[in-house]
């Protein structure tokens, strides 16, 4: 009975126990049925209430150092609040980023937590990849021309990656907890379409910092203003600063 119950998205699951216990029969929707709310039970009428979607959309102003590339990325994603609508996940995914002229390619990427980056090696010279990233740190070592190692990243978050040899190559993989994003055009501007209800928006830039505002039903535009962080000093996964470079 619990896991049949458990079925019952969005059903105030304590009147209906109630209701079937005072039944003393087979389940039955009988005088609950009025209730609003999806019913998920084989055999039964389903009283799907229509999901509605939105388009939200908005305008992110990043302020930025004045030599700052124009083209860095921001990221703006609905993450879920109690009560927001439930979300299906999608499956797991597994993203390539390359190694290729002593950078990463892609410089930044977004996954889902649970998605996997293969880093692929596709120098002759000698790479490695590493995160100080206090949440979820790791490292690859050193490979030539390969696949140098494949990684889960199911700790949402920013996750800065480097290379222990070469003091230039940097990427940033933002590790998402929702698959309601959009990156943000070169003006600012995004547009995500998501179940309507209440969801934190968030929005974040690969140096680090970030903002957040909340939306309720298809509530927008949403307007945010991010200011950039300071570009974090390159140093080797010791700490130590670079020294020969091959
Ligand atoms: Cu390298």
């Amino acid at each position: 009975m619990p896991a049949k119950l458990s079925l019952l998205g969005g059903f105030p699951v304590k009147k209906l126990f109630v209701a079937l216990v005072l039944s003393g029969g087979a389940p039955s929707l009988e005088g609950v049925a009025h209730e609003p709310g999806p019913v998920v039970d084989a055999g039964t009428p389903t009283m799907a209430a229509p999901v509605v979607n939105c388009t939200i959309t908005g305008h992110v102003e990043l302020v930025r150092p004045t030599n700052a590339r124009a083209t860095e990325p921001v990221v703006v994603s609905l993450e879920r609040l109690a009560n927001s609508p439930a979300v299906k996940t999608d499956p797991p995914k597994t993203a390539n980023l390359y190694q290729r002229d002593l950078a990463f390619v892609p410089s930044w990427l977004v996954v889902n937590k649970g998605d996997s980056v293969a880093f692929v090696n596709d120098d002759p010279d000698f790479h490695s990849v590493f995160s100080v990233w206090a949440l979820d740190p790791f490292l690859i070592p050193q490979s030539r021309k390969s696949v140098s190692g494949t990684r889960l990243f199911d700790v949402p978050g920013l996750v800065p990656i480097r290379c222990d040899i070469h003091s230039k190559m940097r990427a940033e993989i933002f590790v998402l907890s929702t698959k309601y994003y959009a990156v943000a055009d070169s003006r600012g501007n995004w547009r995500i379409e998501a179940p309507a209800g209440k969801w934190r928006v968030r929005a974040v830039e690969r140096n680090g910092a970030s903002v957040v505002t909340e939306v309720s039903g298809c509530d927008s535009p949403v307007s945010l203003t991010l200011v950039q962080g300071p570009a974090p000093k390159q140093v080797r996964r010791d700490g130590t600063n670079y020294k020969y470079e091959p």
